[in-house]
């Protein structure tokens, strides 16, 4: 299959994650994306070939205008007050606060921001661009009849909703794809979120719509990030209700577990029967990754890229978390290569 990648990933390189109480260097890092392209090439999955630019309003279709005008201007508006390190927020609107966007960037941080552990630094919004343009490119060739596609981008995209940052994400590449898809003519998206965290910002972006599908496998929010979304009980609201599918899974799920969580949301998008498929493909499922509870092995991230091109239906991979470094490339790999093979390969 056709992968998607651009240098300009590198503009997103912050020195400091806030985690475990101390800045460390951030597990979100550009290595990440060295050995997903490095596997790629070794393993000849396909062709890499360099985004196209499509500016800013399949952006302005997911994602709030005062958000994008505040993600624009964070590092300078940071900058200016003096302040030394990363931009990091130290307060909300919590609970029975008024929801008003303040004027000066500590406020406006608190106002967009629906966690710490993200650092805002020069170049992340740049970074944030070129990611979607490496989604929106792999999903016009899917658009153009290839079986699947990578977009091999970062910083990742699904924790962020239409007015949020969250869990590393700034602009949900996955939604502003699967929405361009839309626009394009398709009648249905389903969107599978197979990253360890629950996909917040996805769910919230669709959640009273019965145009995209959406389904997440993931840690239990009762102990896993992002805490605050991602139960079994949430099935959408309005038109929207039915339309999405939570799969909560306890510490230590290996591919048993999570392989029948698999198979059952596999099941309802099959019965969905959508035009294309979205993959918010995160590898942090692995056994060894260092910030989460799953114990899949390189060799169930294979298994699982079968079970999805047996669906036949063409679909769009895009890359999100995933923070065992060295493995990243191998895992992300077994599930295209195994997807390729199931569908009787590429184009
Ligand atoms: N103690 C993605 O995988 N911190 N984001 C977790 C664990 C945030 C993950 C803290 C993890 C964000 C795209
Ligand atoms: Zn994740």
């Amino acid at each position: 299959m056709l992968t998607v990648y651009s240098d300009s990933h590198l503009h997103r390189q912050a020195k400091t994650e806030l985690y475990g109480g101390r800045l460390v260097p951030p597990h979100e890092c550009p290595e990440r994306a060295g050995f997903v392209l490095g596997q790629i090439k070794a393993s000849g999955l396909g062709e890499v070939i360099a985004p196209r630019p499509f500016g800013m309003e399949p952006i302005r279709r997911v994602h709030e205008a005062g958000y994008l005008e505040f993600l624009a201007n964070a590092w300078d508006e940071w900058s200016r007050t003096g302040y030394q390190g990363e931009a990091i927020p130290t307060c909300w609107p919590a609970r029975r606060m008024a929801q008003r966007r303040p004027t000066h960037i500590d406020g406006k941080l608190g106002y967009y921001a629906a966690s710490s552990e993200t650092s805002i630094s020069a170049g992340s919004w740049e970074a944030a661009l070129g990611a979607v343009d490496v989604a929106l490119t792999a999903a016009a060739h899917v658009r153009a009849g290839a079986r699947g596609a990578f977009a091999l981008c970062r910083p990742p995209g699904h924790h962020a909703a239409s007015d949020l940052y969250c869990g590393y994400c700034f602009l949900n590449n996955a939604a502003i794809a699967a929405q361009w898809l839309r626009d394009q003519g398709a009648a249905r998206v389903a969107i599978l979120d197979v990253d360890f965290h629950h996909g917040n910002g996805t769910q919230d972006i669709f959640y009273d719509r019965d145009d995209v599908f959406f389904a997440s496998l993931h840690g239990d929010p009762q102990e896993a990030f992002p805490h605050f979304l991602g139960y079994a009980d949430e099935e959408g609201t309005g038109r929207g209700l039915g339309f999405n599918a939570n799969y909560p899974l306890p510490r230590g799920a290996g591919f048993d577990a999570w392989g029948a969580a698999l198979r059952s949301a596999l099941g309802r998008i099959a019965t969905y029967a959508p035009d294309y498929i979205v993959v918010s493909l995160g590898v942090d499922t692995f056994e060894n990754d260092p910030i989460s509870f799953f114990k899949l092995n390189s060799a169930d991230f294979s298994r699982y890229g079968t079970m999805i091109g047996e669906l036949g239906i063409p679909t769009l991979f895009v890359l999100e978390g995933g923070y065992a470094v060295a493995e990243i490339g191998v895992n992300v790999v077994n599930v295209l290569s195994a997807y390729d093979s199931a569908t009787g390969h590429g184009r």
